[in-house]
Order: C-alpha cells, then structure tokens, then sequence
C-alpha cells in the first residue's frame, strides 16, 4: 500500500528535492518499505533486520509478472524477473549491477537475485547445480568483519547465470582482486576471514589436535583487530554448513583434509616469531615443524626460506640473511600466497562444479565492494574505491546513453542533464604514465625505490590536482577526493603490497610437498611464472614491466567495464543504502542518507527521468489499459 503523499516512483514526486526524497524515502522506511523506484533503477535500503517480504511465496508472486499489475511490483523480485524476461524477449544478455557503500546491502540483493532466478525458473524435472549452495563457501573464504560490515565482501564478483531454452541451466563467476593482506594484518575491531574463526570453533577437538589448534585468540593472525568473536554470528553452524557445501561441490575428504592444513599452517607461520640479532632468527622450531607435518615440505628449507634471500646466480645460489623486518615480511608473504592459492583453487572447483555446457542467453550481476573510508586506508582501498569510482562513472554513462537511446528510438528531441563528471578524479589515479597506480607500478619495478619515493613522486606530478591533496606537515599519506567524499591514503607498505610476484623459492618449496594438491597448485603458478617471463623476455626491447597487484587489478577492471560497455543499454542499476552507521534497524540517519542520495547523484538521476517522460508503458499493456 502506498500512503497518499508518498510515491513509489521518485520520478512521480511533484517537487525534487533533496529534502522531498529523503522524506518519501524515510517515510517508507519506516513502514519497512525498503524498495523504491526511479524508473527502472531500483533504490534499496538496508533494513538491517529479515523482512517477511523473501520467501518462496512471495517469489512465486513475481513470476512472468508485468510491471503494471498485481502484486505490488516494487521489489528485487521484480527486477530479476523483468531482467530474466528481457534476455529472453530481446534475446540478449542483460546485466544487473548492485552498487552502494560498503555495508548497504549489495551482496545481500545479489543473493535474493540469484536466489529468485534459480529457484523460479529452473527445470524441475532436473537436479540443477543450485548456486545458492556456493554463497557459504565464498562467505568464509571472501567475506570478513571490517568497521563497516560485519559480513564485508573482501573480493569482487561478476556472477553469471546461464540460461537455455528459458530454463536457468547453471551458473559461472568472475573474481576481482582479493583483498590478501587481510590474511595476515588487520586493523582494530576488524577480523581476519570468516573461515578461521568458523574452523578453530565449528571443529571437534580430535581432528583439532591433529592440526595442532587452539583457540582463535592464541593467533597472531587472528587476535591483532582485538575483536575474535563476532556478536551474533554461529561459527559452529556455519563451519558445519561450510563442510556440507564444500561436500556438494564435490570435494574430496582428502581435498577437504587439505583445506584445513593449508589454513592450519598459515595461523601457525603467524606465530612464528624472531629473535633479535643483527639478523632474523626463528625464536623457535615448533611452528615450523608443525608446517613441515601438515603440508609435507621440509622443515629446514622452509625456515631458510623465511629468513634467508636467495640469489641465484648461473652457477650457484647465494643465501643472504635476512633483517628481522623482513624476515616477517617474508613470512607474510608465503601466508599470503598459500592462502590466495587456495581461494583461486576453491573458485575453479566451485565453477567445475557450476558452469553448464550450454547456454542460450545470460544473465549477469555485479558486486564489488562498496567504497570504503576506513581509519587506516591503504592499497586495498585506493583499489576498491577506483573500481567504485569506474564503476560510478558507468553508470552516469549508462543511463545517459539508455535515455538518449529511448529519445531516438521514438524520435523525441532531448536536452540532457549533466551529470558530474568523474573523468579527472580516474586519470588521476590510472592515466598514463603518471597516474597514482602507474607511478607505483613504475616504483615497485625500481630496485631503489620505497613508499617515500614513490609518495614524493605522486606529490611531484599531482600536487596542483583539485582531486589530490598533499598534506601540510611531511608525513607519508595523500589524499584524493573521491565521488563519495575525501580519502586519506597511507603509503606505508604501499609497494610492497603492489609486488605481485612470489618468490621463485617458496613457489619451489611447495611445488616438492608430498600432497599432491599442493605441489600442484603451486606448480601451476610456477608454470605461469616461467610463460610470464618468456613472454617479457621475448619482449624485452619493449621494456614489459612484471606484473603488480596494480596491473592485474588495472586489466581486471577493464575487462570488467568492457563487459559491461558492450552490454550498456542492456543494464538495469540497483543502488543500495545504508541507512546508519551503526548496523542498526528502525534508524534512518537523514544526514547520513543525504550524503549518500548526493554522492550517488539520486538526485540528477531523478531529474534526468522527469525532465523527459518518466512513465513508459508497452504498447499493448497502454491499449489494454486505455
Ligand atoms: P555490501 O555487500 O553492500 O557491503 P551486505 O549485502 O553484506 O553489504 O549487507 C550488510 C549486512 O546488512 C548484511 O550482513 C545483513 O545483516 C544486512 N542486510 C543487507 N541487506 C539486507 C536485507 N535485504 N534484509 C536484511 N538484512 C540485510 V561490502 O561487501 O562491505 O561493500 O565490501
Ligand atoms: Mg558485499
């Protein structure tokens, strides 16, 4: 129901303001009335409780529904049935992109999108792959407690459901940039991957002692953000749930054995400690011994590994030791790379397990992580908030071009609105050649270069950027005014974590583990190393840089928005807010949503559909009605 002065549609609102949306939407709200229309673009606001208003009932309600008619369409429901529909009526593939800050709902509405599809229109008569049952496994291994949501997606996705025959036939995924030093630092309050805290509780003290496990706060990967539990969440259920999923995707015992070591060994090189000398050395043996056991590798090469820097020269191979400060780096880096070699491996199996042979059309939905302004922000967030950035930007775009789109068709003249314009705040940051990623990655290829140099050269190229602020007192931060607001960014580490690669020996310590499983996955990484260093070889004279966490996530991106860009008019925009800071239901924190109506440019959004014809009915449905 739909009180008198209040619409469903924000196009519908006589006066556009700020204050006269802010008031429809709070009034809604308070009648947990989360959906809203602008148009076609579906706003959606945390409810930070379940609402009764997603069960299989109601997602009976919305099948083959047109916009027009019963029940009340305003729902995600809606939105993927129309989306489903529209790939099969059109004939091509469509794309539902779910943006918002972090914590405002994106990955949640993702769920009911692909929950709905797969549920409604899946072949009874077949037993489909549902991929509902792999959201546990990327929860765990994706998804961790940061100051901002509890349940923070760490990795971003573009999930695809396949379909043929008007039947969802299975499914596929794409993954962009984990966030890997989570896995061995986090900051206050925050937590490491849910998947630790799930095992060190959900499992029997038996099989624990095999893998010489204790509790959550013992770990120095675990206890730095002081916060190893989290309110309201059943580690215990949820690890038993993680067990039944990874069983569904068809793991093995031992595959599954093999998880757990691999995890174990991590929580135990976070504990390995050193002694102070002029050079690193291991305080004490048991945790190495414990890794040595767990993952089958020798002992003795892996605490030389750790402390030790190899150079290999044609003949020989010469082991300098290392300083205590790197020695931890080092041991970082092998936690780092055992645990991003395993989630690359749980994705492939998951996608084995998901993907069809055979499609006829798709259905694609996109969930990054939402911007992120945290007390400490580094190289994570530059990257997260770009990719927000770009993917804000495409919106903009998106619906310029729909709506300029819709004029021609009908051959209505149009003036449109402007829309801010975010070109100079993302050549800032990865513009050729001086960029603030490009200027890290040809930092991070300099064997004399650190973060200082690296930050006297963005202050150099940037400092009269309006985007960039270089800070008054001299210390090692830079700040870039994004779309959503200013960000402070700490160069501390910045390209230490930009280098990519792994060491060529703690790859080879692996590749000789007598588990089959591990040696394998690192003997792939090893393969494409030596492709890698082929190919820039072969293009020496073209000065090929080796690749950077920055380069990767670069390319990433632009394969995502190219994706995208070829499915322009065939997109359809959630936006998600977040209606308090504090994760709390019943409150709606009008300032806080002001920010967020403004940043995303609701307002404009409403305006450019109002300024045309904000009411589009189908031919035959206008005749039927009429
Ligand atoms: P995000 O995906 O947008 O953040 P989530 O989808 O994880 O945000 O939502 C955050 C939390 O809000 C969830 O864990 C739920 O507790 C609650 N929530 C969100 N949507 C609903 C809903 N429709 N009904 C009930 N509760 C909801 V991030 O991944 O941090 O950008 O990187
Ligand atoms: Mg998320």
């Amino acid at each position: 129901t739909v009180e008198l002065d209040e619409v469903e549609d924000l196009t519908y609102l006589e006066d556009v303001s700020e204050s006269s949306v802010l008031l429809n939407l709070k009034k809604r709200f308070d009648r947990d009335c989360i959906y809203t229309y602008i148009g076609n673009i579906l706003l959606s606001i945390n409810p930070f409780k379940s609402l009764i208003i997603f069960s299989e009932e109601v997602r009976q309600k919305y099948e083959g529904k047109e916009q027009t008619k019963n029940p009340p369409f305003i729902h995600v429901y809606a939105i993927a049935d129309s989306t489903f529909r529209l790939s099969q009526s059109s004939a091509q593939d469509q794309c539902i992109i779910v943006s918002g800050q972090s914590g405002s709902g994106k990955t949640e509405a993702m769920k009911q999108i692909v929950h709905y599809l797969s549920s409604i229109y899946q072949d009874r008569n077949d037993n489909l792959r549902q991929p509902m049952e792999v959201f546990p496994i990327l929860e765990s291994f994706g998804n961790a407690k940061t100051i901002l949501n509890n349940n923070s997606s760490r990795f971003g996705k573009y999930l695809h459901i396949h379909i043929l025959h008007g039947v969802v036939v299975g499914t596929s995924l794409s993954n962009y940039l984990l966030e890997k030093s989570r896995v061995v630092f986090q900051a206050n309050k925050e937590r490491n991957y849910h998947v630790f805290y799930e095992l060190l509780e959900g499992m029997n003290d038996w099989d624990k002692e095999k893998l010489y496990l204790q509790g959550a706060e013992t770990y120095y990967y675990l206890n730095q953000g002081g916060a190893c539990t989290l309110k309201g969440k059943q580690e215990k259920q949820d690890f038993q749930l993680l067990l039944k999923c990874l069983e569904t995707i068809g793991l093995h015992a031992n595959q599954i054995s093999n998880i757990w070591a691999i995890l174990s060994s991590i929580l135990h090189l976070g504990n390995i400690c050193f002694s102070s000398y002029e050079v690193a050395r291991i305080f004490s043996e048991a945790e190495a011994r414990r890794i040595g056991s767990l993952l089958q590798i020798s002992c003795e090469t892996l605490q030389t590994v750790i402390t030790h820097k190899v150079t290999e020269t044609s003949y020989d191979r010469i082991y300098c030791p290392l300083s205590v400060e790197s020695a931890i780096e080092s041991r970082n880096a092998i936690a780092k790379a055992l645990y991003s070699v395993l989630f690359e491996w749980l994705l492939e199996q998951i996608n084995d397990w998901l993907s069809p042979a055979e499609m006829d059309s798709t259905v694609g939905v996109v969930d990054i992580y939402g911007f992120e302004d945290l007390e400490v922000n580094s190289f994570e967030q530059l990257c997260i908030n770009f990719a927000n950035e770009q993917l804000q930007n495409f919106l903009n775009k998106t619906l310029l071009s729909q709506e300029q789109e819709e004029y021609n068709k009908e051959q209505i003249p149009w003036y449109p609105v402007q829309l801010k314009n975010f070109h100079s705040c993302l050549e800032l940051i990865s513009s050729r050649p001086n960029g603030i990623l490009r200027i890290l990655n040809d930092q991070t290829c300099v064997p004399q270069a650190t973060d200082h140099t690296f930050l006297q050269k963005c202050h150099y190229h940037h400092a009269t950027n309006p985007f960039y602020i270089k800070p008054k007192n001299p210390i090692p931060v830079f700040t870039i005014h994004h779309y959503a607001g200013p960000v402070t960014y700490q160069v501390h580490n910045f390209l230490n974590k930009n280098q990519d690669q792994f060491r060529t020996e703690i790859v080879e310590l692996f590749t000789r583990s007598r588990i089959k499983m591990i040696s394998e996955l690192f003997q792939k990484l090893q393969d494409r190393y030596i492709q890698q260093k082929e190919l820039s070889w072969k293009m020496k004279h073209l000065r090929q840089p080796p690749p950077t966490a920055a380069s990767h996530f670069l390319q990433s991106l632009t394969e995502l928005t190219t994706r995208m860009e070829s499915l322009r008019c065939n997109t359809i925009i959630i936006r998600c807010l977040k209606p308090n800071f504090v994760k709390l239901p019943g409150i709606f924190d009008v300032d806080y949503m002001s920010l967020q109506l403004r940043h995303s440019g609701v307002l404009e959004t409403i305006h450019i559909r109002k300024e045309g014809f904000p009411i589009r009915i189908q031919y035959s449905c206008f005749i039927e009605r009429y």
